[in-house]
Formats: C-alpha cells, sequence, structure tokens
C-alpha cells in the first residue's frame, strides 16, 4: 500500500485578512462533498471554514462533511433544495440535467491548460454559468477544481483507444462521457461516485477516471494496476448555497460567503496543481503502471473523438464552445 505524505506537502492556508462583518444572527451551514478527507477540495473546504469564522467573528459556523456522508453529488443538491443541507461543492458534470450549458466542461480536450480553465472559470462565462445556476433552489457563489481526469484500470495498459475494447469503464453521470468511453470503444457505465471503489473492487467495472489527486484520495490505487496520463476532461467544482438558507442571510453574510468562496478556490486549486505531479509520482513510486502519453499518442485519442463534438454541438451551442477556445 501507498504511504502517500501528500497532507505534509499541502500549500499553507493563506493568511485570512480583511474585515470582520458585523450582522444580525447566528448561523450554522453543514458543507458536504463527495471526495474523502485527504484530497484538495477537503482542504480548500477547511480553509473556507476558517475565513467565515474568523470574519464573522464565530457568528457563522460552518461543519464539513467528506466522502459523501451527507449525499453523493446528485443527492447533496437536491438536498440543498429541500433546505436539509446548506452547501456542497459538486463535479458539474452530474448536473448537466439542471444546467445544460455545463456540458461544456464535459467536452474532451477543451482545456489546453489550467490558465485557460481558470479564465473562463474567472471570467465573464464562469460567472454567467454562476448567475444561471443560481435558480431551482440553488445560489452558485463560485469556482474550484477537480481537475484533469486520468484513466485508470485493473486490466492493461491503454496507450491507445484499441487497448479500450471490451473495458468496463465507470463514468459520471453525464451523457456526454458515456458518448466519450463508447466513441473510443470501451464499455462504460454511469455510477455515482460513492459507490465506485466497491464496483472497481468487486470488478462490477474494470476502470474509472479522475484526476490524480482523487484516484490517490479515494484509494482507487489499491484495486487499479494500471493508469493513462489522458487529461481528457478538466472538470470544475461548483460551490452551491440552499436558496433557503441564503434568503435567511443577511446581506452580509451573503457577501461574506461570496468572498469566502472566491477564496477557497484560488486556494483549492493551487493546492489540487501542487499536488497533481507529485501524486503521480507517489503512485508510480508505489507500484502503479502509468503510462505517459506522448502528444502524438493523444492526439490520437483527440481525433478519435472528433465525432464527439459534431454529436454536441448544436445542444451545448456552437458559440459557447467557439468562445472558450478563443480563451487564452
Ligand atoms: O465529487 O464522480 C466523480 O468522479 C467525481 O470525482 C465526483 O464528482 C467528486
Amino acid at each position: 500500500t501507498l504511504h502517500a505524505n501528500a497532507a505534509t506537502q499541502m500549500p499553507p492556508f493563506p493568511e485570512v485578512t480583511g474585515d470582520k462583518v458585523e450582522a444580525d444572527g447566528e448561523y450554522k451551514i453543514k458543507f458536504s462533498i463527495g471526495t474523502t478527507q485527504s484530497g484538495a477540495q477537503y482542504r480548500g473546504l477547511e480553509y473556507f471554514e476558517k475565513i467565515v469564522e474568523e470574519r464573522s467573528g464565530g457568528d457563522v459556523q460552518v461543519e464539513l462533511f467528506h466522502s459523501a456522508q451527507l449525499g453523493d453529488d446528485l443527492q447533496a443538491v437536491s438536498n440543498l433544495q429541500s433546505g436539509t443541507l446548506e452547501m456542497t461543492a459538486p463535479s458539474t458534470s452530474p448536473l448537466v440535467g439542471m444546467f445544460p450549458e455545463f456540458a461544456v466542461f464535459d467536452l474532451p480536450f477543451l482545456f489546453p491548460t489550467p490558465e485557460v480553465a481558470d479564465n473562463v472559470l474567472d471570467g465573464e462565462i464562469g460567472q454567467r454559468m454562476l448567475e444561471e445556476a443560481s435558480r431551482q433552489g440553488l445560489v452558485a457563489i463560485g469556482w474550484a477544481e477537480n481537475g484533469y481526469r486520468q484513466l485508470t484500470n485493473s486490466e492493461t495498459p491503454v496507450k491507445e483507444p484499441a487497448d479500450l475494447e471490451g473495458l468496463k469503464i465507470r463514468t459520471m453521470q453525464n451523457d456526454i462521457h458515456l458518448d466519450i468511453w463508447r466513441t473510443l470503444g470501451a464499455n462504460p457505465t454511469p455510477m455515482s461516485f460513492a459507490e465506485l471503489f466497491t464496483a472497481l473492487e468487486q470488478g462490477v467495472v474494470d476502470g474509472q477516471e479522475n484526476p490524480w489527486i482523487t484516484i490517490e484520495a479515494s484509494k482507487f490505487y489499491e484495486v487499479q494496476d494500471y493508469a493513462s496520463e489522458t487529461n481528457h476532461v478538466y472538470t470544475p467544482f461548483i460551490t452551491l448555497v440552499s436558496a433557503r438558507f441564503w434568503d435567511r442571510l443577511p446581506a452580509e453574510y451573503q457577501q461574506l460567503l461570496r468572498e469566502a468562496a472566491k477564496e477557497m478556490g484560488e486556494y483549492e486549486r493551487k493546492v489540487s496543481r501542487t499536488l497533481n505531479d507529485q501524486i503521480k509520482q507517489e503512485l508510480k513510486e508505489s507500484g502503479m503502471n502509468i503510462t505517459e502519453l506522448s502528444p502524438e499518442q493523444v492526439k490520437v485519442f483527440q481525433e478519435k473523438l472528433a465525432p464527439v463534438y459534431d454529436e454536441w454541438r448544436d445542444e451545448i451551442g456552437g458559440e459557447l464552445i467557439d468562445s472558450i477556445r478563443q480563451v487564452s
């Protein structure tokens, strides 16, 4: 087994600055996520908690839950809508049914660098998406990242699409992801993240895809011998608040949560990116067979996936796709 020392390599929390925020009342936020306590996301949440509690002088308390303790991505969102949970930060992919524009994040190889992702999320497009996702009982207040997804499996090194033939790959509950893996020749099946480890362990599926940090934090390396550095999709996390809770908050605290979500997003992305390569190395040293694809090998995947763009372009909106391609 791997003894990752990721925790000790985490970039420290930036100092919490800014004035104390005064407003009426005391509030409690339960904030639940799908990933585990040792990932970048949870570390980001700890920083969020610190900012909110310090600036509110303890009048707004944040209690953290990880590993889908209060529901997987979709369940947690529905708990926000019914008002039984205050905050969550799911991957955008399972939410495409509610917010169709999020599908743009599921297109393969659309975000060539983390900087492009930042400029989209922190620019006009990301801002507009937060506004559009602030309905149906939700208020969207910020972006963080799950990151670039990599393929793992229990059977064979994957260097080209042909190697995927017959492999059962778990995907997020998202039609474009299903389309991607079908187009590549695999046999994809959608499943909630909370069920994934057991499904891999029992051989219900042969493989899955997630960022290195999630592969490590969820111990997928224990049941997956092979990995390929495909970087095929960049997945953001969106920070969501229950509208029922939000509407009870004084404007000062709403503003505080918005700022804290922004600062968390900047910090969490830094943690995610700092740990990404370190963790890949650790996984390698622990004996995982990691295939680092050359640009030419990546191109083979990319070309094979061209039909996915033809299939989804109109539904997602060609203009949106093109505007992202223009971001550098
Ligand atoms: O909350 O389902 C997944 O593969 C994601 O990593 C999950 O959204 C994390």
